[in-house]
């Protein structure tokens, strides 16, 4: 392990710019890649090219020259390292040993390249042949009840491979089937079918060019999804107001210079992303938007009492000061005519539930709305007079509402305050959910859930003549739960780190090691490999960048984006060893192993993915009618939506406001003052669980990943000082002592009464309890937790 000099100090430029391009070349260096990498990087995210490894954003149908961002580069060329963890150096390390090291060190060996298993009696991970492998695995779980076994999916694998993951769990009888979108958007997936019809976000890439204004809550662009900065700046030179609410000062919500646009290269010229900056406290937006939608509907309502004794005495005079401010707000935001600030027509022709929500929306009383939400009411307002005075509002949200024991009302108040005045299904409004990985809503749309009600089980049935369970499955905190308790036996992983990604981490690795059967389909080594059971087997796969030459030739395969468009990708390098396969032939492997004869054509399905393809089509005929001719469509090909053309597919048939219950959850930590309210956070140099580097730039962190980000006065009140080392407790009453030490206070530009840590570094404080009770996803953006004076070295 290095020791690395952390320096800290304010980072005083805009995301992109010179930085970013310095940025992309060092991390060429770093993965020795020089030559092949500029070349594979003209062709990420463009028709008959790979799609991103990174984040999820839009393909453009006519997209830019270079086509990737910063961290796009950094996914690309940590895949296609030259760097290789074979069995040489499998034989030099035993899994106790490797235990003890950092993910980063882990991951930085690079690609694996041989099925290996682990051998007791030298503790080291040894070759074995991949039907030798397949043998094992499918006797072991031909030998287990399938409701011991638990099948995760993290949201890099393609549709293609991930429809064989699922109908292979199903067949097996299975549906245990958790994913990384239970830690992500899960309360979107809850949330937004109730309020409007729809499981994913509505908007299209095209709905950025014709807004007037975008609220832009909870999402780190500048880290998370860089592309989509390019279409805030369009959106930004065209006059469009971007309304930002985040806990944090994010640098790239605030300032950005385009690294492919050589005039503001050349001459510095920034663009000033957010309007109005909010800074909000975590878990204070159902707060915050309920003050929007206030001052919305009584403003509203003050247009209709207008000329009525209620604003006005005899002598013409307002009688109620409160009042005459907000008629002449109500005024100044008005619609044309003057009449109204809300759209009655829409609300009228196509919601449910408006004046529950409106009667609750009044009754918060203004005190409360600031206190929980950390804003003022003059702010609130003037976020409501924004909104009002636009035609066309897009909502864009990120993991800074869904992560939350409230996650699910954190949705359901975005949709509220869209439908206020229509700012769902007409051009340049809609609802914008930025997803994470590149295909974890793919994976959904494809069958990918514990919930037997979401999963085609009957078409399943009639194609392939078998049962599937009909039982609901475990989400990840089930699993962690049955690990936990050992009901769990086998755990079989297409990708991912999940034993780090999870909460409650220092329980769930005891449970880890009592598994009877661990299975790990990766590219690279992480810990959730290097803790083992009885028997683990580690499976090395292609990357989607590598191309894929199966019995009728080189394989594409397919991803669904952030804006419910589906795409082609093409794999372009040379696999990195002759011993990987692909990820449909492990699953097939698996599933032949394990099932036996089945009417699936497994093998013809490996030799030619169209064919695969031809089987989704068959088993989802409208969403992906002519899937192989429409493949690389440029800019892909959109699934319908029917809430984009408003047509609502709830119970109601109608669009629904559905009205939060409370403001803020309820947990208890024994009335201490001394509490803060922690976010978990990535740094601008990772990618989840895989640790890149120890560079935050934008946040201007170097060297160090144990930090916590606190308010100057929380520093001061709580008698800390700026620099100081602390440990952290979590402040949940529970009889658990959960603890990380070791962290160093940063002071910096975040809300009050909060602070702000790394994941997965701080994964171990999180209760597995404390998630929201509707989507399961965990509170990773709000845990209640104490620091203390600490005796651990800071670094390491
Ligand atoms: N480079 C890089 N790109 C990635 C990833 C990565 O790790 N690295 N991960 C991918 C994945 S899987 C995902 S899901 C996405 C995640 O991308 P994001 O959705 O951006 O999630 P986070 O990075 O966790 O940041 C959440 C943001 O919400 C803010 N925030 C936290 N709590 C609150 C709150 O209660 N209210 C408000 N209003 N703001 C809050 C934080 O300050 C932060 O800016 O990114 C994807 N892209
Ligand atoms: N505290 C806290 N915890 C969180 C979050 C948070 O914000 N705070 N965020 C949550 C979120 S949004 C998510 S999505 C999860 C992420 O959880 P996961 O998706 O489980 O984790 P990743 O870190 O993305 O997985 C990295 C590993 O995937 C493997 N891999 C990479 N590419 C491929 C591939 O092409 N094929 C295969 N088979 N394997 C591959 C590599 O071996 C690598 O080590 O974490 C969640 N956990
Ligand atoms: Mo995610």
């Amino acid at each position: 392990m290095k020791t690395r000099p952390a320096t800290i100090k304010p980072y005083s430029g805009p995301v992109g710019g010179w930085g970013s391009a310095k940025s992309v070349a060092g991390i060429i260096a770093r993965e020795h890649v020089p030559l092949k990498a500029p070349k594979l990087l003209s062709v990420q995210n463009k028709p008959e090219g790979y799609m991103c490894v990174s984040c999820a954003w839009a393909k453009p149908a006519q997209p830019h020259p270079l086509e990737f961002c910063e961290n796009g580069a950094k996914a690309t060329a940590w895949e296609i390292t030259s760097r290789r963890a074979d069995p040489a150096f499998f034989e030099k390390h035993t899994l106790s040993e490797l235990e003890l090291w950092p993910d980063h060190d882990l991951e930085e060996q690079g690609r694996l390249t041989h099925p290996m298993r682990w051998d007791a009696i030298s503790d080291k991970y040894l070759p074995v042949g991949w039907a030798e492998a397949f043998d094992e695995i499918g006797r072991e779980l031909g030998a287990l009840d399938p409701h011991q076994v638990d099948l995760y999916t993290s949201g890099r694998a393609s549709l293609e491979a991930s429809y064989m993951y699922q109908l292979f769990a199903r067949m097996y009888g299975s549906n245990n089937l958790p994913d990384s979108s239970n830690m992500c958007h899960e309360s979107s997936s809850v949330a937004l079918p109730e309020s409007i019809g729809a499981s994913v976000g509505t908007a299209i890439l095209s709905d950025f060019e014709n807004t007037d204004c975008i609220f832009y809550i909870a999402q780190n662009v500048g880290t998370s999804s860089p592309r989509l900065l390019h279409d805030l700046q369009d959106a930004v030179d065209r006059g469009v107001k971007i309304v930002t609410f985040n806990l944090l000062h994010e640098r790239g919500l605030e300032r950005f210079v385009n690294p492919q646009s050589p005039v503001q290269m050349l001459t510095g010229r920034e663009t000033k992303i957010s309007t109005e900056y909010y800074q909000v406290k975590n878990g204070g937006d159902i707060a915050a938007l309920f003050g929007v939608c206030k001052a919305l509907i009584e403003a509203d309502d003050a247009l209709k009492a207008s000329g009525t004794s209620r604003v006005a005495g005899e002598d013409g005079k307002p009688k109620d000061p409160d009042n005459a401010a907000m008629v002449a707000f109500a005024a100044s935001i008005a619609s044309a005519d003057k009449k109204h600030v809300l759209d009655h027509d829409f609300i009228k022709e196509h919601t449910a539930g408006y004046e529950e929500f409106a009667l609750a929306a009044r009754a918060h009383q203004w005190d409360e709305l600031e206190r929980v939400s950390g804003l003022s009411r003059d702010q609130m307002m003037k976020a409501a007079a924004i909104y009002a005075k636009s035609d066309a509002v897009l909502m864009v949200y990120g993991m800074g509402l869904t992560q939350h024991l409230m996650g699910v009302q954190n949705v359901h108040m975005v949709c509220n305050l869209a439908l206020l005045r229509g700012n769902i299904g007409k051009p340049g409004a809609n609802i914008c959910a930025v997803r994470g990985h590149s295909n974890v809503q793919g994976q959904r749309t494809v069958g990918i859930t514990e919930k037997p009600g979401l999963a085609p089980l009957d078409k399943l049935s009639e194609l392939y003549g078998f049962e599937p369970p009909r039982w609901t499955g475990r989400s990840t905190v089930e699993t962690c739960d049955a690990i936990i308790n050992g009901q769990s036996r086998a755990f079989i992983s297409l990708g991912g780190n999940f034993l780090k990604a999870v909460p409650e981490t220092t329980a769930m690795e005891a449970g880890w090691r009592k598994l009877r059967l661990n299975v790990q389909i990766a590219t690279k080594l992480n810990r959730s490999h290097v803790l083992h059971g009885e028997i683990a087997y580690l499976l090395p796969c292609l990357g989607r960048i590598e191309m894929d030459e199966q019995a009728t030739g080189p394989q594409a395969v397919s991803i669904e984006s952030s804006i419910a468009h589906f795409h082609g990708s093409r794999g372009k390098t040379k696999p990195v060893s002759a011993t990987l396969l692909s990820e449909p032939a492990i699953v097939a492997g698996i599933a032949k192993a394990t099932l036996g004869k089945t009417r699936v054509p497994w093998d013809a399905w490996v030799g030619n993915y169209a064919e695969i393809r031809d089987a989704i089509e068959r088993t989802y005929p409208e969403t992906f009618k002519d899937f192989n001719k429409r493949l690389f469509k440029p800019g892909g090909f959109a699934r319908p939506l029917p809430a984009r053309e408003r047509k609502w597919v709830t119970q109601s048939g109608k669009a629904n406001f559905i009205t939060p219950g409370k403001l803020f959850p309820e947990f208890s930590t024994s009335g201490r003052t001394d509490v803060l309210h922690l976010a978990t956070l990535r740094s601008n140099d990772q990618f989840n669980t895989t640790i890149y580097g120890y560079s935050d730039r934008f946040r201007g962190v170097e060297g160090t990943r144990r930090i916590v980000f606190m308010n100057g006065e929380d520093i001061v009140r709580l008698g800390f000082a700026d620099g100081e080392i602390v440990d952290v407790t979590t402040a949940i009453d529970d009889n658990f002592v959960r603890k990380v030490t070791g962290l160093r206070i940063v002071s910096y530009n975040i809300a009050k009464g909060c602070c702000g840590a790394y994941f997965p570094e701080t994964n171990p404080l999180f209760p597995l309890a404390h998630h929201d009770p509707k989507s399961k996803t965990p509170s990773y953006k709000l845990l209640p937790v104490r620091l203390s004076r600490s005796h651990a070295t800071p670094d390491g």
